[in-house]
């Protein structure tokens, strides 16, 4: 790992057409991004829509190690959503993919079109579960069981 290299964590969420797939094919864009590695990722989880409609969404989180700036980081993910076919009707709207960017190292940013730590993630199984999955440290016994009311298993 060269000095500037930052370990971030990355949400992927997709609830039209394959949704399992999607993720897949995203992680696999992910890993041959450049300035991207993709060290581990989780199980993929089914779970219900949270202030969404539609069908059951995929989950996942995945681990990565990059030399990108964070906004080059976001940048790279919208690329990614962009190639999968993502459409913004409305917010929170039914989607091919959504890649969100939940921590940067230690990183605060609050910035007209990124803020870090994502702040919704404390409040949603879909983002908790598969993080402690592979990242248990960060993750406390107090969040998931604020969040055990919603439903979620792995694929
Ligand atoms: N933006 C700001 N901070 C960030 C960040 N940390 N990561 C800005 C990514 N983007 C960030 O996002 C809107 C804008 O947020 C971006 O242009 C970016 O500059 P978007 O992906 O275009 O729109 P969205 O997904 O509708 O909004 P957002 O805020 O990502 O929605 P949420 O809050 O993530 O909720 N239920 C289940 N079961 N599973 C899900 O995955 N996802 C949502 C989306 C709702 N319910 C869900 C799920
Ligand atoms: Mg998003």
């Amino acid at each position: 790992m060269s000095r500037t290299d930052v370990t971030a964590f990355v949400a992927l969420g997709a609830n039209l057409g394959d949704a399992a797939q999607s993720l897949r094919d995203a992680l696999t864009a992910l890993g041959v991004a450049p300035g991207i590695r993709v060290v581990r990722t989780s199980s993929l989880y089914r779970t219900a829509p949270l202030e969404s409609s539609g069908p059951d969404y995929v989950n996942a989180v995945a681990e990565v190690s990059t030399t990108l700036t964070a906004p080059a980081l976001l940048d790279a993910l919208q690329a990614i959503e962009e190639q999968a076919g993502r459409e913004r009707p409305y917010r929170n709207a039914p989607r091919t993919l959504d890649l969100d960017l939940l921590l940067f190292g230690g990183a605060l940013i609050d910035s007209p079109r990124l803020t870090v730590p994502h702040p919704r993630m404390g409040q949603r199984a879909f983002v908790l579960v598969p993080l402690a999955e592979i990242a248990p440290s960060l993750v406390s016994t107090v969040q998931l069981d604020a969040v055990a009311d919603q439903v979620i298993e792995a694929l």
